[in-house]
């Protein structure tokens, strides 16, 4: 039997472990996009202009059903620290301007250090935000789920776990860092967990 393919429409690995582990029960072929011909162009780059995560995700989306056909996920997701207004917020990925062939997470992370350096516990507060957005096909409504979890920005570095600003940003629920967390903790908690297994459910119910 043929399963019928879904379009997870991200280049991150990270986000990619993940995402496949969120939507395993589901009987479905998952593809990313390189699987089906679709390579990395500069046009991508001008996707995430949007000043919300919804805004990304679907744009993100759009741009990969238009081009595979097929049924598309895309997510948006970052760190919005409460004490910054919500920075680095939908510019997560972009927030420490990083030379090509620099450590991108590595550098955000020094970023985010610096700009609480000094900051006490109660101004650390922050939550991750993952938006993900289904369209079915060309001209369908989008759906859209949403996630997010609470915990507060370290003042260094803690564990190798996970990805990104991982290694700071410990957790409400696990009372450690996602960085010190194995990934099986990291996803019943995190906000990407919370938004995927919501799609799952609703792709279990609303079968491709
Ligand atoms: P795609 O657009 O290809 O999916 P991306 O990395 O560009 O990949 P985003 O624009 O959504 O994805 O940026 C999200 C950034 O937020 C990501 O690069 C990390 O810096 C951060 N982030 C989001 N979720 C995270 C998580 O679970 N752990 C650590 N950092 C995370």
């Amino acid at each position: 039997m043929t399963l019928p393919k879904l379009l997870i429409a991200t280049r991150n690995p990270g986000k990619r472990r993940e995402i496949q582990q969120f939507l395993d029960d589901l009987s479905v072929e998952i593809v990313f996009p390189d699987d089906v011909g679709i390579y990395e162009s500069p046009q991508e780059l001008k996707l995430e202009t949007e000043s919300t995560f919804e805004g990304n995700a679907r744009a993100k989306a759009e741009f990969f059903q238009k081009r595979s056909r097929l049924p598309t996920v895309a997510e948006d997701s970052g760190i919005e620290v409460l004490s910054l207004g919500g920075a680095p917020g939908v510019r997560s990925r972009r927030f420490a301007m990083v030379q090509p062939g620099q450590d991108e997470a590595e550098a955000n992370n020094r970023e985010l250090l610096r700009r609480l350096a000094g900051a006490p516990p109660d101004r650390r507060g922050a939550r991750y935000r993952s938006v993900a957005v289904f369209i079915k096909k060309l001209d369908a409504l989008p759906h859209v789920f949403e996630g997010s979890c609470q915990g507060r920005i370290t003042t260094e570095p803690q564990g190798t776990g996970g990805f990104g600003y991982d290694p700071l940003f410990h957790s409400n629920d696990l009372e450690k860092t996602f960085g010190q967390a194995n990934p099986e903790e990291k996803n019943a908690v995190s906000h990407r967990g919370r938004a995927f297994r919501a799609l799952a459910k609703w792709l279990a119910e609303n079968p491709l």
